[in-house]
This record gives structure tokens, C-alpha cells and sequence, in this order.
């Protein structure tokens, strides 16, 4: 079987992060891509001279030129700024609104075949415009947000409860920003349900509750807390692992069942829009979107990230994209 292409545009901080991690784990041959003369030849020579102590053999180079991404299987974008201290990840939207448009005409000219996992933000905005540009069909073009936001939420409360991450399961619904749903109700640890061990813990239901309600509030918050640590830049190791596990739910046809920002059609009171939305991942990209219910509370937090997603993409268009 011939080795996996994977294209990463963008070789910034999240870039450089997802080429190494894809070559530890030998997914498949990696191209880097960025604008910036050197920079993507550069990490990947870094990388690659890396190979015989950690062991891997896949081929891992840069370029500046959307011809050497011919072929690819999978194609992750970080291309656009980050946020910097005080900015919401709504106001990237013009900047990166204009790269996105660039960058979906590269990928629709040279791999038009190929999955893409869009991480560049505003993310619902930026998948949307992505899909339009480049015309890939919807169950191919997705977007990472809700592995890192429900991985995020799994930690606070592994934190919190003392027991190992590995037990927790939490989800995180709904766009990636300040409106996005931690699933409450449904998070548990192996089965059993973290507001019951809350509850246990604290011998009062009141404060289970104003625990729990800061750790969602820690969630919805989560990647500005890093910004303000970092100052200049945000987020980069976990938002490359969750597209890794993405990618990798794909090229092994794993099914795995990952939040995902995927193109919703008359599901979770949405249609016509891209959401976080429990989805199962394999080599169909998208294969299903899963619906669960939702209690009258958790499904006004969704109608209301339902709404703001929406008004973000209509802005988008207003603005000529
Ligand atoms: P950064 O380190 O600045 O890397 C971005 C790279 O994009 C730079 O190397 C630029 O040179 C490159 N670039 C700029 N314009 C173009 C272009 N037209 N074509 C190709 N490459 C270009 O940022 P980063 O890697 O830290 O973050 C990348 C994006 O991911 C930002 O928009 C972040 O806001 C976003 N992000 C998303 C998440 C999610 O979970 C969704 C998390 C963290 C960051």
C-alpha cells in the first residue's frame, strides 16, 4: 500500500507541531506549506534529522509552492494569525478570511481529492469559507475544535476529581467560542456520572454545581487563559494533537466518534451550517453525524452558538467572502 500524503498549510507554531507528531507516528509522508520563504524547509529539516533517534522513517519536507501538495489524502490548514492578548478569535475574521480564500484556491487546484481538517480561526467561519471556495464535498471538509475543547473539559475535571484523564468521557458541542457547550449531563467517568461523584465529594448538590459551573466556564475560556500566558500567540501542542487524532480516525477508517466541526443538515435544531457535532470518523471523512437529546437547557446553549455561528458566517458574507 502506497505510503499517506498529508499536507500541512500553514508552518507556524500549530504547523510545526503537527509535522513532528504526524512523523513520530508515521501517518504518512508530510509536506509543510507556508508563505514564508525557508521557514517550512527549515522545521521539516529540523524534524527530519530527528529521525534516527526517535525512529521513524517517513519522507518530511517544506516548500513554498502548492505544486508539491499534488496528491495529498489529507490536508490540515493552520494558516492565519493567532490571537494575541485581548482579542476574541472573532476578530481574526477579515485577516484570515482573506489567507483562507487563498489557500482553499491552492488546495482545490492541487488536491481537490483530499480530506481537510480546517483549525485556523474564527473555525466555524473559516470551514464554511474554506468548503465554498474550494467546492470539496461537506463530508470531506471539517473542522478541529471540539477534540481540544472536550479534551480541555476532560482535564479540569480529571484535575478536580483526582482520577486519571484517561477515565473521563465529556463532550464539547456547538461553535468554537464563547458560546460553546460542555455537555454537563453526560459527562462521566467510565460510565459513571461526574455531577453524582461532584456531589459525593462535597456532600452538597449546590456546591457540585458551582464547582462544575467553573470548570465549564474554564472550558469556554480555556484558550484565551493560554494567550494570556503565552502573550504572543496561542494554543499549539493541543490543537495539533486533537487534528492528529482526527487525521488519524480517517486514514485508519477508525470510526472513531470525535466532536467535530462538520456540515449539519436538519440535525440539532440546525441546517445548512457547520457546528460541533458529535460525529463518527473514518475513511469517508464524515460519515454520520450522531443526535443525542438535549434538555431544554442545554439546547438553548446550542441554538444560542447556533446563532452566533451563524451571524459570523452572515457577517463573512457581508463583507464579500
Ligand atoms: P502561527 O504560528 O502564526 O502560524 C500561522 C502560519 O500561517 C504562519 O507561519 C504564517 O506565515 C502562515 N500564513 C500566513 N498567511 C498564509 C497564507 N496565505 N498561506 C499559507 N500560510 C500562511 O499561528 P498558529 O500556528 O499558532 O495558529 C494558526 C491558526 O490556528 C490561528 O488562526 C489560530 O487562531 C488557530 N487556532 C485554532 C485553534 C482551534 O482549536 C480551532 C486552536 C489554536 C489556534
Amino acid at each position: 500500500m502506497a505510503r499517506k500524503k498529508i499536507a500541512l498549510i500553514g508552518g507556524g507554531q500549530i504547523g510545526g507541531v503537527l509535522a513532528q507528531l504526524i512523523s513520530l507516528k508515521e501517518l504518512g509522508d508530510v509536506i509543510l506549506f507556508d508563505i514564508v520563504e525557508d521557514l517550512p524547509q527549515g522545521k521539516t529539516l529540523d524534524i527530519a534529522e530527528a529521525s534516527r533517534i526517535d525512529g521513524f522513517d517517513v519522507s518530511v519536507k517544506g516548500t513554498n509552492s502548492y505544486k508539491d501538495i499534488e496528491g495529498s489524502d489529507i490536508v490540515i490548514i493552520t494558516a492565519g494569525l493567532p490571537r494575541k492578548p485581548g482579542m476574541s478569535r472573532d476578530d481574526l475574521l477579515v485577516t484570515n478570511a482573506k489567507i483562507m480564500q487563498q489557500v482553499a484556491e491552492g488546495v482545490k487546484e492541487f488536491a481537490s481529492n483530499a480530506f481537510v481538517i480546517v483549525i485556523s480561526n474564527p473555525l466555524d467561519a473559516m470551514v464554511t469559507l474554506f468548503q465554498k471556495v474550494s467546492g470539496i464535498p461537506h463530508h470531506k471538509v471539517m473542522g478541529q475544535a471540539g477534540v481540544l475543547d472536550s479534551s480541555r473539559f476532560s482535564t479540569f475535571i480529571a484535575w478536580e476529581l483526582g482520577v486519571s484523564v484517561k477515565d473521563i468521557n465529556a463532550m464539547v458541542l456547538g461553535g468554537h467560542g464563547d458560546t460553546m457547550v460542555p455537555l454537563v449531563r453526560y459527562a462521566n467517568v467510565n460510565g459513571m456520572p461526574v455531577m453524582e461523584l461532584l456531589e459525593r465529594k462535597y456532600g452538597d448538590a449546590e456546591k457540585a454545581k458551582e464547582v462544575m459551573k467553573a470548570m465549564v466556564d474554564r472550558t469556554k475560556m480555556a484558550g484565551g487563559e493560554v494567550v494570556k500566558l503565552l502573550k504572543t500567540g496561542s494554543a499549539f501542542y493541543s490543537p495539533a494533537s486533537a487534528a492528529v487524532q482526527m487525521t488519524e480516525a480517517i486514514l485508519k477508517d477508525e470510526k472513531r466518534v470525535l466532536p467535530t466541526c462538520a456540515f449539519v443538515k436538519d440535525q440539532y435544531g440546525a441546517d445548512g451550517v457547520y457546528l460541533g457535532v458529535p460525529a463518527v470518523l473514518g475513511a469517508d471523512g464524515v460519515e454520520k453525524v450522531l443526535e443525542i437529546s438535549l434538555d431544554e437547557e442545554e439546547t438553548a446553549a446550542l441554538n444560542n452558538s447556533i446563532n452566533a455561528v451563524t451571524t459570523l458566517v452572515a457577517d463573512m458574507e457581508r463583507l464579500g467572502f
